[in-house]
């Protein structure tokens, strides 16, 4: 069992992002499984929901002539559009029927601001707007999280980096993660981590 000061963040295990969903990473809904075993060792668990309103700005649908995974400037600087995705209150939001986290004791959602994308399940992308997830976890004690779920270098990349420079010890279990990989983005991501000082296990 891990220590009382560690938590698992388990990043958006939802249908969209499993076989079949709209922005379906490959082999998403292994991880069900693998998180379900990993979050037994556990006390306690923390997991984020991608929430985004309809047409939301992230979506390439919402930029006529814009297709999914193109570039656009946005204010707050780039941003991939992506197919519409994670809609809220909608089927594709939904936790996967597989992960099992009987005893997950808070649901971070993001991305719920039509004009703001939010892969971090810290910060919005503009790198500034909090979650509120940093609040949490240091008005409880924690001082270790370690990360698992989808997309491993995208939601679960920007989690983790910003974790580590919140000061939390940081470690991705990269095994009960799936890659969209755009443009080599997984191996970007683990050189990152490396740099960071983010634990790959
Ligand atoms: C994600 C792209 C768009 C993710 C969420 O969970 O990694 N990626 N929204
Ligand atoms: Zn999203």
């Amino acid at each position: 069992m891990r220590r009382d000061d560690e938590i698992l963040i388990v990043v958006d295990v939802q249908n969209d992002f499993c076989p079949g969903g709209r922005l379906a990473v490959s082999g998403g809904d292994e991880v069900a499984p693998l998180i379900n075993r990993i979050a037994q060792g556990f006390k306690h668990v923390v997991l984020t929901q991608d929430w985004h309103t309809p047409h939301h700005s992230s979506f390439a649908s919402s930029h006529p002539g814009k297709k999914p995974f193109e570039m656009i400037e946005m204010p707050y600087g780039p941003q991939v559009l992506w197919p519409d995705h994670c809609i809220m209150h909608t089927e594709g939001a939904e936790f996967h029927k597989g992960l099992h986290v009987p005893h997950v004791e808070l649901i971070i959602r993001k991305g719920y601001d039509r004009a703001i994308d939010s892969y971090s399940a810290f910060f919005e992308n503009d790198h500034k707007t909090p979650t509120g997830l940093n609040g949490y976890l240091r008005e409880r004690g924690f001082r270790k999280v370690t990360l698992v779920g989808l997309a491993f270098d995208f939601c679960v990349r920007y989690s983790a980096e910003d974790a580590r420079s919140h000061g939390f010890e940081t470690e991705v279990i990269e095994g009960a993660c799936r890659a969209i990989d755009l443009n080599g983005s997984a191996a970007q991501t683990r050189a990152s981590f490396a740099e960071r000082g983010v634990v790959l296990a």
